[in-house]
C-alpha cells in the first residue's frame, strides 16, 4: 500500500435519510475506485459497509463504517453512516472527523426528514456539503421537483453541477456543467463515454452553466472581479471557485447518481479528488488552545472517534491523525487519561477487511487494535506532548429512557458488563444503575436505538430481559414552618436509653432569615447529593442537650431526608432549628438522640405542608408548520408550560417546560404525530412542586405499594 501524504487525502461522510442509497453508493464508489472487483447489494446482503450480522438481518446500516478507495492519486476515506434518526450518534461522530459531507437525497422521495436532519447536522457543525441526488433510475425520479425543494429549503446556494438527460428506468446520461460535456455511463459501471453537448441541449446547458459560474465566482472577491470583467471563468477558475465555495459553505453543488447501477459514482470520486476541501481545512482544537490543522510537521496527535468490538479481534479503535504522522510500533501517550499505549499495528479498513500499513500522515484515518486503556473521544499523542488533549465529540443528549431487568437474576451481572461494553462502542447510549430508583436505566435516542440492545440480547447473548417505564426521581419538601418534639425512652434491664429533641423546620430559600426568638449558635449548610439543601442550626440554650449529641441528631434527620416521610423519595430544601431537649445523666447516648431527631423531624415534616416535587425538563421541539396544532395539543396534555414559539428555517420551534413524568415515550409519539419529521431535545431544568391532584395520586400509589411490600 502506497503511503499517502497529507495533501493527497480527502475525508468524506455519506449522510442522509434511511434508504436514500448511501451504502449502495459507497459500494459503487469502492468499485469505481478499484477497491473491490464485484459490487455487492443490499438485497444480496453482501455490501462492504453493511457487513455486521445486525445489518444483514435488518437490511440497513446501524453503525458507521470506515472505508477507503483511491482516485486520481488521492486516498479518499469514506464513512458510511446510518440514516435512521435514532442512530444519530454515529452520524455526529463521523461528521466530527471528515472534511466534506455527501448529503444523499432520494430523487423520488425528495426533501424528506432524513435530508432535513442531515442538513441540520452539517450546518450546525459547519461541514462543507455536497448534495448527491440518487436513484435517478427510479420510475418516479423527479430531478426538477427535488431540486426545487432543495433550493426552496436551503436557498440558491444549492446549484446543480449536473442534470439528467433521461431520468427514469433508462437513466444513463447527464450533462456535466463543470466539464461542459455530456457523459453517458455504462449501467454497472466502468468507463463512461464523454462527448460534446448535443445541439438540442446547448441552450439549456449554457443557461445552467451560467448559474454555476455565478455561484463559483462568489467563492472569492478576486474571482468575482474576473467574472465581472470577462462575464465567464476558465475551467481552472471555475474549479477554484467551487473549491472555495464548498469549503466556506457558500456553495452546495448537486450531483446526480444511480448507485444501484453504478452511474455517477466515479464522477463523484473525480470531483472529491479535485475539489473537496483538504484535511487541513477543518481544524481540531486542543484543550490548551492549540489548533491542530492536520499538519504533518506538527507533533503526532491522534483522535479516537469510534470504537468497535469485533469477533476474534477484540476492540478496534478508529482514529484520525490531526498532527504529524504515526508509524507502526510507535509509543504514544493517551493524554486524556495519562496511560501509555503502543500502536503495535496500524490498520486501514474497508468494512470488515483490513490491511496493515506502516505509516499514516496527518489528515488520514486508520485503526488500532488492542489498545489497553483508550476509548472514543481520547487523544493519543507523542510522549513529549502530554498537554495535547483534542476537543471531544459532543454526542447528542439522550431523549428516551427505559429501565431494564434480566428475567433471570443470575444474568444480572453479565448483562451489566455487556451494557457497559455497548456504551463504550456507542457513547450515545447511556447505561447506569440508579441507586435512588433501584433500577438499571438505559437511555438513548429513541425506541429503535433501544431495540438494538434488544436485538443483541435476543440474538447474540441469549439473555431474556424485561423493559419498564423508569421510575421518576421525585423529591419531597415543605411549604411552611412546623415544630415537633420527641422523647426516646427505653428501660430494659440494666442501662436505659434516653434522648429528647425539640425542633422546628422551615422551608429553605435563598436569602431566608432566622426567626428572632431563636438564638442561633451554629449553622451548618449541606449541599445534598440529590440536589437542594439541608441547613442545620444549633439553637440550644442552657446546655439542655450536649453539643456532642448534635451529630447524632443530624444523622437521624439525614436518614429521614434520604427516605422522605411522604413517598420515600429524597427530601430537600429544609432548615432545621434544634432549640431544646433533655438529657439523662446516665442513659443518654447517640442512638437515643438519633432516633429522637429522626422522629421529631418526621412529625414536623408532616405538619409543615409537605409537597412532592418533580423534575421538570426544558424541551425544544422542531416541527413543520402544518403539524404545530397536533403537537401543541399533545404537549398541553402533558402539563407542558409553553415558554416560546417561533420560526426556525422552514420549521416551527416550540420551547416548553414539561414534567419528566409526562415525557415517557415522547420521541415515539412525536414521531407518529409528525410522520417522523418532528425532532426534539430535552435537558434537566429544575424541580417543581406537583399540582395537588397529582400529589394525591402519588400518595395513594405509594400507600398501595407499601401495602404490597
Ligand atoms: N432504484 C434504485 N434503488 C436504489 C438505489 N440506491 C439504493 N437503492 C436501493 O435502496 C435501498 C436502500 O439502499 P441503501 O444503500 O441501504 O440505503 P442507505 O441510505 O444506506 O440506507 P440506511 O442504511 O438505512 O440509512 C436498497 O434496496 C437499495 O438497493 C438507486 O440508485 N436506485
Ligand atoms: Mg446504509
Amino acid at each position: 500500500m502506497k503511503i499517502y501524504q497529507s495533501n493527497e487525502i480527502k475525508n468524506i461522510a455519506l449522510v442522509g435519510g434511511a434508504k436514500a442509497g448511501k451504502t449502495t453508493l459507497a459500494e459503487a464508489m469502492l468499485f469505481e475506485g478499484g477497491s473491490i472487483k464485484r459490487r455487492g447489494s443490499i438485497e444480496d446482503k453482501n455490501t462492504v459497509s453493511d457487513y455486521r450480522d445486525i445489518e444483514i438481518d435488518k437490511g440497513n446500516s446501524v453503525v458507521s463504517t470506515v472505508m477507503y478507495t483511491t482516485y486520481n492519486n488521492k486516498k479518499i476515506n469514506i464513512i458510511d453512516t446510518p440514516g435512521t434518526s435514532d442512530y444519530v450518534g454515529e452520524v455526529v461522530s463521523a461528521l466530527n472527523v471528515v472534511d466534506t459531507a455527501l448529503l444523499v437525497v432520494d430523487a423520488h422521495e425528495g426533501l424528506n426528514v432524513g435530508v432535513e436532519i442531515g442538513w441540520r447536522n452539517t450546518s450546525r457543525m459547519g461541514i462543507p456539503t455536497v448534495f448527491i441526488m440518487n436513484q435517478l433510475d427510479h420510475e418516479k425520479a423527479n430531478f426538477e421537483e427535488t431540486l426545487a425543494q432543495l433550493k426552496n429549503a436551503y436557498g440558491d446556494k444549492v446549484t446543480v453541477a449536473q442534470y439528467p438527460i433521461n431520468q427514469g428506468p433508462d437513466f444513463d446520461t447527464v450533462i456535466d456543467l463543470v466539464y461542459m460535456k455530456q457523459i453517458k455511463y455504462q449501467k454497472g459501471g466502468g468507463e463512461a463515454e464523454i462527448t460534446d453537448i448535443p445541439e438540442s441541449e446547448k441552450e439549456h446547458a449554457l443557461e445552467m452553466e451560467k448559474a454555476l459560474i455565478e455561484a463559483a465566482a462568489e467563492g472569492s472577491e478576486e474571482l468575482m472581479e474576473i467574472y465581472f470583467e470577462n462575464d465567464t471563468l476558465t475551467i481552472e477558475q471555475l474549479r477554484e471557485g467551487i473549491r472555495l465555495g464548498i469549503a466556506n459553505r457558500a456553495y452546495f453543488p448537486v450531483f446526480i447518481t444511480s448507485a444501484k447501477y453504478c452511474i455517477g459514482a466515479g464522477r463523484i470520486l473525480d470531483f472529491i479528488a479535485a475539489s473537496a476541501p483538504r484535511p487541513s481545512r477543518i481544524p481540531r482544537v486542543a484543550d490548551n488552545g492549540v489548533v491542530m490543522n492536520s499538519n504533518p510537521d506538527d507533533p503526532t496527535a491522534l483522535f479516537v472517534f469510534k470504537t468497535e468490538i469485533e469477533p476474534h479481534l477484540g476492540e478496534v479503535s478508529y482514529f484520525r491523525v490531526y498532527g504529524g504522522s504515526v508509524t507502526e510500533g510507535m509509543d504514544l501517550i493517551n493524554t486524556t487519561n495519562g496511560s501509555k499505549e503502543r500502536l503495535s499495528q496500524i490498520l486501514i479498513n474497508n468494512g470488515k477487511s483490513r490491511e496493515k500499513v506502516e505509516k499514516l500522515f496527518a489528515g488520514d484515518i486508520g485503526a488500532a487494535i488492542k489498545l489497553k486503556n483508550t476509548s472514543t473521544n481520547d487523544t493519543l499523542s507523542d510522549a513529549s506532548h502530554k498537554e495535547l488533549v483534542l476537543d471531544k465529540i459532543i454526542f447528542p443528549e439522550p431523549i428516551y429512557t427505559i429501565a431494564i431487568k434480566a428475567v433471570n437474576s443470575t444474568d444480572d451481572e453479565k448483562m451489566g458488563l455487556l451494557l457497559n461494553e455497548m456504551h463504550k462502542v456507542d457513547p450515545s447510549l447511556g447505561v447506569g444503575y440508579s441507586r435512588e430508583l433501584k433500577q438499571l436505566i438505559l437511555s438513548g435516542m429513541g425506541e429503535q436505538h433501544i431495540n438494538l440492545i434488544k436485538w443483541y440480547f435476543d440474538k447474540v447473548y441469549k439473555i431474556e430481559f424485561e423493559l419498564f417505564a423508569p421510575k421518576i426521581p421525585y423529591r419531597e419538601t415543605i411549604t411552611k414552618t412546623a415544630k415537633a418534639d420527641y422523647r426516646h425512652k427505653k428501660q430494659s434491664g440494666g442501662s436505659g436509653q434516653f434522648g429528647e429533641v425539640h425542633l422546628m423546620i422551615k422551608p429553605y430559600e435563598e436569602g431566608y432569615t432566622d426567626p428572632s426568638d431563636f438564638n442561633v449558635r451554629g449553622t451548618d449548610e449541606y449541599e445534598l447529593e440529590w440536589g437542594g439543601k439541608l441547613v442545620f442550626k444549633n439553637c440550644i440554650v442552657g446546655g439542655a442537650i450536649d453539643t456532642r449529641f448534635l451529630p447524632a441528631i443530624l444523622k437521624g434527620i439525614n436518614e429521614r431526608m434520604e427516605e422522605g416521610p411522604l413517598t420515600g423519595s429524597y427530601a430537600r430544601d429544609i432548615i432545621v432549628y434544634v432549640y431544646d431537649g433533655k438529657m439523662h445523666p446516665v442513659d443518654s447516648n447517640e442512638i437515643s438522640f438519633k432516633l429522637a431527631g429522626r422522629h421529631a423531624f418526621s412529625t414536623a415534616f408532616k405538619n409543615a405542608g409537605p409537597k412532592i416535587m418533580e423534575p421538570i425538563y426544558d424541551i425544544e421541539v422542531l416541527v413543520p408548520e402544518e403539524m404545530m396544532g397536533s403537537v401543541m395539543t399533545d404537549l398541553q396534555g402533558r402539563r407542558a408550560i409553553i415558554m416560546g414559539m417561533g420560526a426556525d428555517g422552514h420549521y416551527q420551534k416550540i420551547n416548553a417546560k414539561v414534567p419528566l413524568a409526562e415525557m415517557h415515550r415522547y420521541s415515539t409519539t412525536l414521531s407518529s404525530l409528525t410522520s417522523g419529521r418532528g425532532t426534539f431535545s430535552m435537558s434537566y431544568a429544575e424541580y417543581a412542586q406537583v399540582p395537588s391532584d397529582v400529589q394525591n395520586v402519588l400518595l395513594k400509589k405509594y400507600a398501595e405499594d407499601e401495602k404490597e411490600d
